[in-house]
């Protein structure tokens, strides 16, 4: 449904976690190049109704990112935050425990990711006792429509290993499948046709089988890469997931903070 821009942006805008100072924390990881920085910078955008320029996060170097969202002024922020790992690739990849330690809430922003070995108890970068806020609270695989098909073994084999810990953990997670314009020609047309093309139909259960996310938990979104001005289509797209993506960190910070609360 393309109507919904304004309820959905109204939702994101006015979304607040039940208790004060509280953090939704979306962790984004996948191959790298899928559009994992440029979603970011797009929900940014919308956000601020115009194009955010600002250089995207180079993750290549290895650092993770908390990238906070801009509420109007530079000052404000909204309470959900974006966690930016890079790729998953099988040799020069970040390695499958420290992605699980980073859901954990262990790893501290600006750790160096080494792709040798695992973030040690003893590195400064290690949280010994991460708060509700540190933990992730929804997990947002990013793959490439025109990728999917070729993901390597590995790299599978690495987002399923995540996805399995992520689930006993008790943290969400989603799939988006992004560059949906490059990837279909219908789709690059006229956005509308995503739902309707068969070939995206395909690569999302593609998808799905692969890593065992379900199809209503898959979201095929184009970011903002080469637009000038903000497209109405593109912005209905990228609220609709967002929208999906808080109600299951909420959902997830909700029962965690419950649980919390009987620990004491
Ligand atoms: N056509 C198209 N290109 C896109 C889209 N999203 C991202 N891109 C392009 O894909 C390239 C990689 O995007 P990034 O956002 O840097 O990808 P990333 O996942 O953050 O990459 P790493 O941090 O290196 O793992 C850039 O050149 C983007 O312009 C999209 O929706 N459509
Ligand atoms: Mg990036």
């Amino acid at each position: 449904n393309w109507g919904h821009k304004q309820t959905d942006l109204r939702y994101v805008e006015d979304y607040r976690p039940h208790t004060k100072n509280q953090q939704l924390r979306i962790l984004l990881h996948g191959p790298a190049g899928t559009g994992k920085s440029s979603f970011i910078n797009s929900v940014q955008s919308v956000l601020l109704g115009r194009m955010y320029a600002h250089a995207l996060a180079d993750t290549t170097s290895g650092d993770s990112f908390t990238t906070k969202i801009q509420k109007g002024n530079p000052e404000t922020f909204y309470p959900f935050v974006f966690s930016d790992i890079m790729g998953l690739e099988p040799t020069k990849g970040v390695l499958v425990s420290d992605v699980i330690l980073a859901m954990k809430g262990h790893v501290k922003d600006g750790y160096g990711f080494d792709l040798e070995s695992k973030l040690s108890e003893h590195d400064g970068f290690y949280n010994r006792s991460p708060n509700l806020n540190d933990q992730v609270h929804v997990l947002v695989c990013v793959v490439s429509a025109d990728t999917v098909a070729y993901t390597s073994d590995e790299v599978l084999q690495k987002i399923r290993d995540i996805r399995k810990e992520a689930s006993d953990l008790g943290i969400p997670q989603v799939a988006l499948i992004t560059k949906v314009d490059q990837a279909c020609p219908e789709v690059n047309i006229d956005l509308k046709n995503i739902y309707k093309s068969k070939y995206m139909k395909e690569k999302m259960e593609q998808f799905s089988v692969n890593v065992g996310i379900p199809m209503n938990c898959i979201f095929p979104v184009k970011s903002y890469h080469e637009e000038i001005d903000l497209d109405d289509d593109m912005d209905s797209l990228i609220l609709s997931t967002m929208r999906h993506i808080i109600n299951l960190g909420d959902d997830c910070i909700n029962i965690k903070s419950h649980s919390d609360q009987q620990e004491f």
